[in-house]
C-alpha cells in the first residue's frame, strides 16, 4: 500500500514538473507585439500546463487500465460488482472545483490587468459625451490625464472590410498605421452585422456591434506588419475580411501621416 502510494506520488510529481517544463519550452503563440500580449501569454501558459497535466494523466490512466485490466485467456464471467466510492467522489468533486475556481479568478485578474474591467464611460479623446460605449478594453488610467499620448482612431466594420479614420488628419485608410509604444484607442462601429476586430500578435479581440459602439485600446511594442482578422462569422466573404496593422517608428508614422492627411485648400 505504502509502495503503491509512493509510486503514484512520483508519477504525479513527474507529470506536473514535466508539464511545466514542456509549457515553458514550447512556443505555440504568434509574435508578442503589444503591452497586453505578455499578460495574456501568462494565462495561456497556466491553462496549457493544467490542460497538459489532465490530458497526459487521463490518457495515461486509460492506457494503463486497458493493458492492466484487459481480459485474460479463460476469463468469461462478468467483472466484479463495484458500487460507489465516497472518497473518490469527494476527490473528483473537490479537485475540479478548485481548478475551475482558480481559472475563473485568475482569468478575471488577467482581464483586469489588460484594462478590461475599467470604466468605459470616462471621458477620453473619442467619447463625445452623449454616446455610450458598450464594451471593450478601455484606455489605461495612467494616460487618461495626458490624452496627448493617446492616439484615437475610428474603426468602421462592414461586409467585408475594416476602414480606419484618423479624426486629426481626416485620413481614411484600409491599412492601419500606428506608432510604436503609444497607446492607441480604437472606437469601433459596424455598418451592418456583427464583426470582430482581432489582432493575434497583440492578443486582443473585440466584437463590433451595429448600434453599440465598442472601444479597444492597446500599445504596440514591436515594429512590423501584423494581421487584423475578422473573428465573427459575418457573411459569405467573412474569411476574406482581413486587414493589416503597420507598427512604425514615431518618425516614420509622422511621415505617413503628413503624406496622407487632407490639406486645406
Ligand atoms: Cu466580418
Amino acid at each position: 500500500m505504502i509502495k503503491r502510494n509512493f509510486t503514484i506520488a512520483i508519477i504525479t510529481l513527474t507529470l506536473v514538473i514535466g508539464s511545466i517544463l514542456v509549457a515553458n519550452n514550447i512556443d505555440l503563440l504568434p509574435e508578442t507585439a503589444s503591452l497586453n500580449a505578455p499578460i495574456y501569454d501568462e494565462l495561456f501558459k497556466v491553462l496549457f500546463i493544467i490542460g497538459l497535466i489532465l490530458f497526459l494523466g487521463i490518457f495515461g490512466l486509460i492506457i494503463f487500465s486497458l493493458i492492466k485490466f484487459r481480459r485474460r485467456p479463460g476469463q468469461y464471467g462478468d467483472g466484479i460488482d463495484l458500487e460507489g466510492n465516497i472518497t473518490l467522489e469527494i476527490f473528483w468533486t473537490v479537485i475540479p472545483s478548485i481548478i475551475i475556481l482558480f481559472i475563473g479568478l485568475y482569468s478575471y485578474d488577467i482581464y483586469d490587468r489588460m484594462g478590461g474591467m475599467q470604466s468605459l464611460s470616462h471621458d477620453h479623446h473619442m467619447s463625445n459625451g452623449s454616446e455610450k460605449i458598450w464594451a471593450g478594453i478601455s484606455p489605461s488610467n495612467s494616460t487618461i490625464n495626458n490624452s496627448i499620448s493617446q492616439l484615437p482612431i475610428e474603426v468602421t466594420a462592414l461586409q467585408f472590410a475594416f476602414l480606419f479614420d484618423y479624426p486629426e488628419g481626416d485620413i481614411t485608410t484600409g491599412e492601419l498605421h500606428v506608432p510604436i509604444n503609444r497607446e492607441i484607442v480604437l472606437r469601433m462601429q459596424s455598418k451592418d452585422v456583427i464583426h470582430a476586430f482581432w489582432v493575434p500578435a497583440f492578443r486582443i479581440k473585440q466584437d463590433i456591434i451595429p448600434g453599440q459602439p465598442t472601444v479597444l485600446s492597446f500599445t504596440p511594442t514591436k515594429l512590423g506588419t501584423y494581421s487584423i482578422i475578422c473573428a465573427e462569422l459575418c457573411g459569405p466573404y467573412h474569411g476574406g475580411m482581413r486587414a493589416s496593422v503597420v507598427v512604425q517608428e514615431p518618425k516614420e508614422y509622422e511621415k505617413w501621416f503628413e503624406n496622407n492627411k487632407k490639406v486645406d485648400l
